[in-house]
């Protein structure tokens, strides 16, 4: 039987008086203790309410999150009595083959827990400790968005438009609208704020490939890969992190006998689910084993010739651009004519401890398959060399020919199809025409002056003013997600500097204990939204308002809207407007925007539920390869540019012409590993989005924050199984258990992005976020992040 959305239907075996009775007994005895509100009491009893309970008048409503995981699955609420009593997803056999929806993760199935959990924030509350203490004290909505607006408009008038900042804040961005845009429209309209660019997901990737094509290298759609003989995944890790549809297409390309090869540290789950072939390597090497994999391709006289010579320039010396000295290309610095060095597979291998053999094999490999597809993920490029990696790949599909053709990979990974497919609200302009690279802001904090072009300002020659005032509207970058929080910290507890922080949130996260004002927002399924996948999925989902919130828990653009009232903008900022309306607004702008489309009305979608795109397949730089004449690439040569003269001109050994290997900063080269020998690497975990539910029991239950180490790297410390252990460096320590494991190679060490911070008094974190270890060194060319380049040492706690 089909699923018609929205059904009623009677629970076949209900027994509703014994269900209601159990229903008030648990209710009931939460009841009998004094201490309890009942409006607690309430909460909890509805978390207490078991699958079996009350079905009788249960209504199913299709929905999906507004969380930043890239895949926007179908999950299905049980509604009875406006209470969500148990969560399931679409039953495999509904499987539409012309719309492939998801069927809920790990993390879907556990959203009730989310959403009932008796911790979530209840009130408005205002600092009263120092800043970071973590504690408030309860005030009423009319004084916090009074204080909202008297300290936007005091830190506007004092300082100017620019010492206001929006921060990191993915929480719900996985949907159309947010409070966190609503927020940015808020501040344009009454003077503007320092916004910031580069994307701390993939902006290295964004900032590099351009330098090959022109534009940032995208993937093609995964429907063109069904051909595809052999897949390398490099540090790419689909079966925890979803990315849209990639699962289904790779599971049906497995069937087929695509091979699959993974390039990574770890033994991911991608590894267990698809490998024919696991090639782990220490982080920030990648280049190096790409340089041999080049390497063994031209000397074997592997690559495309005739592709090299129609479409490319820097890859030999005939081949180069005007004004570059002799034995700058490819072929001369592989070959060793440049430096003296040959970058052979045995080289790599002393770099790499991949053996030499392996990456013959795999050049080989990858070069007389046809169609082959590398595919690099984005925990790669999160390093300081990530630029260079995420170019190299670029190198490797080119020499190959594997670059517009169908069934192969230009390189990159992002969506095809905008991941932005709703058209969404217009933003007023903003007056501050001066932007930062999100590695700038805590710089822009402490001495504005010293955020120059050179170090990321973009669009003006200096900052007028530091940073004053802080919104995190769904975010946990303060004191969780952000590099190096100790450093941070500091920074935030000097109420000098940042002098008033807004957050909203869903919890007492460790972010939003810096906060001077915390808001406890409305859970996804108390709002109504659109949910769109990244751009690897083709199709938008209804996010439906599904229960009433409870306590005094507010959208943020409810609140907004109250502050823009006092600040008297509420009708330029609203348009009259409520949230739904706005909902309804973006489906209805889309609609015009997009008439090919055909999309269904917002009446329409609430009973259709979701919309596939039309989407043909897509090959990138298609058009640049089968016309070229007339479809030159944007580089400045009209060509691939394998040697990127701008990038030479640079003169930035960071960042070479040609991506090459050069030894990272706090990579395995850099003289420090003798004081701290292994390389540390988050990785993100099935059972959370970044941190987003990380106080869910459910999701704590399926993966415990542990530390991977390799049997060996353990027994040279004496660690055993079961173990706690400190993780160090100068930066920090975070102690957790250990899991001793072959899934992580020598050398390495790993452990699940998103675990909430959780300093002892002594200031060592027991609730292992590595980011108390990580730095925030800016990558050369994005001025970006990197969360993953890092030296520590272990030992037992
Ligand atoms: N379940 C889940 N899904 C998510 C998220 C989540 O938190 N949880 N987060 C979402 C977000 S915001 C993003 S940006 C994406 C991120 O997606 P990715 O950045 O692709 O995910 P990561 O797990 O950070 O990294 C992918 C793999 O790279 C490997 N790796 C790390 N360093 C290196 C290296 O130097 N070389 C090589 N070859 N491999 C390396 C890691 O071991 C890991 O298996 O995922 C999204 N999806
Ligand atoms: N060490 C390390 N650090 C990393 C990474 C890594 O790989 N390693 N990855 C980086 C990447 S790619 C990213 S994208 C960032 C992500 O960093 P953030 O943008 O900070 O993302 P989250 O950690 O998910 O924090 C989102 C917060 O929003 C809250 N939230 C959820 N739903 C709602 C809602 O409806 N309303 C409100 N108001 N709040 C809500 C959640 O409780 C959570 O506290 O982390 C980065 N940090
Ligand atoms: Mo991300």
């Amino acid at each position: 039987m089909k699923y018609k959305p929205n059904e009623t239907r009677e629970s076949e075996k209900g027994d509703f008086t014994v269900n209601r009775r159990r229903l008030l007994q648990a209710g009931g005895a939460l009841i009998a203790l004094p201490f309890i509100s009942s409006k607690i009491a309430n909460a909890t009893s509805k978390a207490l309410v078991s699958p079996s309970v009350a079905r009788r008048e249960e209504r199913i409503v299709q929905t999906c999150s507004t969380f930043d995981c890239g895949g926007k699955c179908d999950v299905r609420v049980h509604l009875s009595q406006g209470t969500v009593t148990r969560i399931s997803t679409r039953p495999d056999s509904a499987l539409d083959e012309q719309m492939p929806v998801m069927r809920a993760c790990v993390r879907g199935r556990a959203y009730r827990q989310f959403v009932y959990h008796p911790n979530r924030l209840k009130y408005p509350m205002l600092r009263v400790g120092k800043r970071g203490e973590g504690k408030f004290k309860r005030i009423s909505w009319d004084e916090a968005t009074t204080l909202i607006a008297e300290q936007m408009k005091r830190i506007g008038d004092t300082y100017g438009p620019a010492a206001r900042f929006a921060h990191v804040a993915t929480g719900v961005s996985g949907g159309s609208f947010s409070g966190d845009k609503m927020l940015k429209r808020l501040l344009n309209l009454t003077g503007g704020y320092l916004g910031y660019y580069h994307s701390v997901s993939m902006g290295n990737t964004a900032a590099a490939t351009p330098y090959t094509y022109g534009v940032a290298a995208s993937g093609s759609s995964l429907d063109t890969l069904s051909e595809t003989k052999l897949v390398i995944l490099w540090g790419h890790n689909p079966t925890e992190t979803i990315f849209g549809h990639t699962n289904y297409f790779y599971k049906k390309m497995k069937e087929n006998g695509t091979r699959f090869i993974v390039v990574d540290p770890r033994y991911s789950d991608t590894a267990t689910s698809y490998a024919d072939q696991w090639i782990p390597l220490l982080p920030t090497t990648d280049n190096a084993m790409m340089d041999a994999m080049m390497y063994v391709i031209v000397t074997e006289n592997l690559h495309d010739k005739a592709f090299i010579e129609r479409h490319t320039l820097g890859f030999d010396e005939q081949n180069m651009p005007e004004g570059v000295p002799a034995n700058e290309s490819l072929v001369a610095y592989l070959t060793g004519v440049k430096d003296g060095v040959v970058k052979t597979p045995e080289w790599a291998e002393k770099i790499t401890k991949v053996p030499a053999q392996t990456i013959r094999q795999l050049a080989r490999d990858y070069a007389t398959t046809k169609p082959a597809a590398l595919i690099q993920g984005w925990g790669p490029q999160r390093h300081i060399c990530g630029e260079r990696t995420a170019r190299a790949s670029t190198l490797l599909a080119t020499i190959t020919g594997n670059v517009g053709v169908k069934g192969g990979w230009a390189g990159g990974y992002g969506g095809i199809a905008s991941r932005k497919f709703m058209t969404g609200i217009v933003q007023p302009q903003n007056p501050v025409k001066a932007t930062i690279s999100i590695m700038n802001w805590m710089q822009a904090v402490e001495d504005a002056s010293k955020v120059r072009p050179e170090d990321g300002l973009k669009n003006a020659d200096k900052l007028d003013t530091n940073i004053k005032m802080i919104f995190s509207l769904a975010g946990n970058y303060l004191a969780n997600q952000n590099p190096d929080i100790n450093k941070t910290i500091k920074l935030l507890e000097d109420e000098s500097k940042v002098e008033f922080i807004v957050a909203s949130d869903l919890f007492l996260t460790p972010s939003a204990k810096y906060a001077d004002l915390l808001l406890p927002e409305t859970s996804f399924m108390e709002r109504w939204n659109i949910g769109e996948t990244w751009g690897t999925g083709s199709y938008f989902m209804l996010s439906e308002k599904v229960i009433e919130p409870d306590f005094e828990r507010r959208s943020d653009y409810e609140w907004l809207r109250e502050v823009a009232a006092k600040m008297g903008v509420e009708a330029a900022f609203s348009e009259g407007r409520d949230e739904k309306q706005w909902v309804e607004y973006i489906v209805e702008q889309t609609r015009v925007t997009r008439p090919e489309e055909n999309l269904p009305t917002f009446e329409q979608l609430q009973v259709q539920r979701q919309h596939l795109f039309k989407s043909a397949p897509h090959v990138a730089f298609e058009k640049n390869i089968t016309d070229p004449q007339n479809n030159p690439f944007t580089t400045p040569s009209g060509k691939i540019e394998i040697f990127s003269k701008r990038l030479y001109d640079m003169q930035n050994p960071e960042i070479p012409a040609l991506s090459h290997y050069v030894p990272a900063t706090e990579g395995p080269e850099d003289k420090l590993i003798e004081k701290y020998p292994l390389q540390l690497i988050t990785w993100k975990g099935k059972h959370r989005a970044n941190s987003t539910q990380y106080a869910n029991p459910w999701l704590q239950e399926v993966e415990p924050q542990t530390l991977w180490i390799n049997p060996q790297d353990a027994k040279n410390r004496q660690i055993v199984q079961g173990d706690e252990v400190q993780i160090y460096n100068d930066r920090g320590v975070s102690r957790v258990p250990v899991e001793i494991t072959s899934r992580i190679m020598p050398g390495v060490v790993a452990m699940r992005s998103g675990a909430w911070w959780n300093p002892d008094k002594d200031g060592v974190d027991r609730g292992g976020c590595a980011n108390v270890l990580t730095s925030t060194r800016m990558t050369a060319l994005a001025k970006g992040n990197s969360h993953q380049t890092l030296l520590v040492e272990v030992k037992k706690a």
